[in-house]
């Protein structure tokens, strides 16, 4: 690299110094110093703030986890040994500075860019012989996108909070923000809701050596055990708060019109007389779907209202894709809807039903976000926010229309797919192909939007579907590092990212870290052509 730095008297290639940073996501801009602040008990570290002594005690409690020490946290400025903490008040409440000097650390920023500063700083601290040290730097730092986020299935395999709460730690790392929880499906629903106690007694429980009338679509294991498991309000709750603690939104997702066997299962009535249904321990696009029906709306909203009262997130996600038309058209109750209703056909009926759900959001100050099927049909409303997750397309056209979207292609960011060609040398899985180098090398911005369309485009987000994924370990392994790939498109921005001195200079650390805290990963290969 033709750039050189001059530090304290002798030469150094930027390259080479930049080397030892192993900060992911890579930061906006990084300047090496040369004196090294030691860490030790005897450091402080400032906090003035209720909320920013919230954020030092989580990270106390990582310098612990990793290095078995405590920093004193006080509120008087002192001058040495030092880290301090300072809330600006800047346009991006996420940026931050980060300022490593010999005798003291600043970080500036907004409340989230505080906790980043601190991620960064967390990612810099070297242990040498058990001494601590951060080596000088100036980093000035922003993301990409302000929506950055990891959708995790809940449904097709029930997964703790505690292992929840593992996720969330790393993604906050990362610096993530958002985290889709996918709460219903055919195969489970898993949150508590006091009006309809069957959904948890009846719909969170799977009984999987029942192979039922769609015995073609392609079973989970059979292993003859009950499967499931839920949240209740109050554990959702904790959730909430704990990811809010680490600055990520938890995004409910709710399931309307199709993917709703486990619903019907526990309450018939709401469907198109094609029970009778059982919470399905196989997966597929499943012909049954909500009827169109006072008694369905009614269902919906109080659902939604006992969620909004759980979920403070403004985006509230009502699922809407694959929801095939035959029952409609098949139901005379489905029928007399439409006509009473002068909807034009069973995909205008779609776009109808999301919309309804949508105004309901809005009079209590949310906004619906659903897949790219709910621009289907027509007639969306303005504000609705859509995923866009088979390929592009469907984003491309919701931003030239309007819409704010979030980009999911599966081409590059199902991280359910396979990250090997060679699928036997794999755990059993889904399918498809999307290596750690394909997540890295997506960018959100279409080239066929106009720099004013790209503006609707607020950010990605990888799937975590989880139809063979049964373990807390297969979850990782399908998540690391494919996360870590994905939080630089997130935050760095296509411009700055690397993808071999991703690989070989950045990632090598950050899986070490993994190794240590526990978390199962999949070794990378070297590029894949
Ligand atoms: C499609 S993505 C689905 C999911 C499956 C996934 C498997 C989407 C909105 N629907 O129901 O789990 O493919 O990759």
């Amino acid at each position: 690299m033709a750039l050189l730095l001059i530090l304290g008297g002798s030469t150094y290639s930027f390259a080479q110094q930049v080397e030892t940073f192993s900060i992911i996501p890579k930061p906006a801009s990084i300047q090496a110093k040369s004196p090294v602040f030691k860490l030790n008990n005897q450091t402080q570290i400032i906090a003035k703030s209720e909320d920013t002594r919230k954020m030092v005690s989580l990270f106390n409690d990582l310098i612990w986890d990793r290095y078995k020490i405590r920093l004193a946290v006080s509120s008087l400025d002192a001058a040495k040994n030092v880290i301090i903490l300072e809330e600006t008040t800047p346009t991006n409440q996420e940026e931050y500075t980060l300022d490593v000097n010999k005798d003291q650390v600043v970080i500036k920023g907004g409340n989230a860019g505080l906790f980043y500063g601190l991620q960064s700083l967390l990612q810099l601290i070297e242990n040498v012989d058990g001494q601590l040290t951060v080596p000088g730097v100036l980093i000035n730092d922003k993301p990409e996108f302000g929506y950055r986020g990891v959708m995790i299935d809940v449904a097709r395999h029930f997964f703790t909070l505690d292992q929840m709460k593992k996720i969330v730690d790393q993604m906050a790392y990362f610096k993530f923000n958002r985290l889709h929880w996918h709460l219903t499906d055919d195969q489970g629903w898993r949150l508590e809701i006091k009006k309809y106690p069957k959904l948890t007694e009846v719909s969170a429980w799977r009984d999987s050596t029942i192979i039922g009338r769609y015995s073609d679509f392609k079973p989970f294991i059979y292993d003859g055990e009950k499967h499931g498991g839920y949240y209740t309000q109050e554990e959702a709750r904790e959730f909430v708060k704990y990811a809010a603690d680490r600055k990520i939104t938890v995004i409910p997702e709710i399931e309307v019109p199709g993917h709703n066997t486990a619903v019907l299962t526990a309450y018939p009535e709401l469907g198109n007389g094609t029970g009778p249904y059982h919470v399905l321990g196989y997966w597929g696009v499943m012909p049954t779907i909500l009827g169109p029906n006072e008694a369905t709306f009614k269902f919906i909203e109080d659902v939604l209202t006992e969620v909004m009262d759980i979920f403070p997130s403004e985006l509230i996600h009502i699922g809407g894709d694959e929801a095939p038309k035959d029952e409609w058209k098949a139901s005379s109750v489905a029928q007399s809807f439409i006509k009473k209703n002068k909807i034009k056909d069973e995909h205008e009926l779609q776009s109808w039903f999301t919309n309804r759900v949508g105004e309901f959001l809005n009079k209590h100050g949310r906004r619906l976000i659903g897949w790219d099927e709910i621009l289907e049909g027509g007639g969306l409303a303005e504000n609705a926010i859509v995923m866009s997750w088979r390929g592009e397309k469907g984003g491309i056209a919701a931003a030239q229309a309007g819409h704010d979207v979030i980009m999911t292609p599966n081409s590059y960011l199902y991280i359910d797919y396979l990250q090997s060609k060679d699928a036997a040398s794999e755990p059993l899985s889904i399918g498809g192909f999307v290596p750690l180098d394909k997540v890295y090398g997506y960018n959100p911005r279409p080239g066929a939007l106009t720099q004013d369309e790209q503006k609707h485009i607020l950010g990605v987000q990888a799937n975590l579907w989880t139809e063979y994924i049964a373990t807390d370990n297969k979850l990782e392994y399908m998540l690391f590092p494919r996360m870590l790939a994905l939080s630089e498109v997130a935050w760095t921005g296509t411009a700055r990212q690397n993808y071999d001195e991703f690989t070989t200079q950045r990632l090598p650390e950050r899986l070490q870290e993994l190794e240590r805290q526990h978390i199962n990963y999949r070794i990378p290969e070297a590029k894949v052509e």
